[in-house]
């Protein structure tokens, strides 16, 4: 995106904002963004102020979005807004270890690390969980899969609910933890206290005044991680089914 952005006062659209999802909405689960869509971004800024609201780290989106992301968008919201950027100016976060403190951290650890290791699943790989800022992610076959390795541990874990399972077990051990679930990838699952959904971010955006805060997600189905924010009195939601659809009501809408 080269082209000269005005600044949020003189979009063409006033007090209104577009929040995307990435994995499924704006690229393909953990691929790279279309230059199609890359294009259509850029222009759509010219209009209104847009964001992206992920469950992944920025190091992912910059991979999957581009290296300058940051300048890409008004708004970037990694791990659900806990890691925030304005115009490419860092806001104020906050962390999931210092909220939950070390020594539940430590427990809740030891039982997935002993729950994992008693499965006997077709594959496993590395990196089993992954400690972020604002959350953990937990992967049965490991983070370290290949693209072939996800698809087909999506196809097993469907049949045989191993997150599912996971994530029930782990709500009965911690019933008074204050953890949220969210199955929103496909190998993965994400923990992280309630309230730190997506709707996490809307806070940013609410300071500045935005009376129209759009969002597009594909996981917007009780459980998936947009149900949240999707559903959100504050904003519009638009479920889509991947990125095509994304660039289809995206010109319907704004253009
Ligand atoms: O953005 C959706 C999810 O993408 C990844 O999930 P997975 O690796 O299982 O496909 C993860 O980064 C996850 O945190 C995120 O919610």
């Amino acid at each position: 995106m080269s082209t000269v952005i005005p600044p949020l006062s003189e979009r063409e659209i006033k007090n209104t904002i577009v929040l995307f999802d990435v994995d499924g909405t704006l690229t393909p689960a953990r691929l790279h963004a279309s230059p199609e869509m890359i294009t259509l971004l850029s222009e759509l800024r010219k209009k209104v102020a847009i964001g992206f609201v992920g469950g992944s780290d920025l190091v992912k989106q910059q991979e999957q979005l581009g290296d300058d992301v940051i300048h890409m968008f008004d708004y970037c919201f990694s791990e659900n807004g806990l890691t925030a950027y304005r115009l490419g100016e860092k806001l104020a976060s906050q962390t999931f270890i210092n909220w939950i403190g070390e020594a539940k951290y430590k427990t809740l650890v030891k039982f997935i690390l002993r729950y994992l290791s008693e499965l006997d699943l077709p594959v496993v790989r590395g990196t089993f969980i992954e400690y972020r800022n604002g959350m953990i992610n937990v992967s049965p076959i490991g983070r370290n899969a290949a693209t072939q390795e996800r698809l087909d541990y999506e196809k097993y874990d469907l049949e045989h609910k191993i997150r599912a399972n996971l994530v029930s077990a782990l709500q009965k051990e911690f019933p008074d933890y204050g953890l949220r679930y969210s199955i929103g990838g496909q190998i993965s699952f994400d923990v992280f206290p309630e309230g730190w959904d997506k709707t996490y971010c809307l806070q940013h955006v609410e300071k500045e005044g935005f009376t129209e805060i759009h969002f597009f997600g594909d996981k917007t189905f009780f459980g998936g991680n947009d149900y949240e924010i999707y559903n959100d009195p504050r904003t519009i939601g638009h479920a889509v089914n991947n990125p095509d659809d994304t660039m289809r009501i995206v010109k319907e809408t704004f253009f």
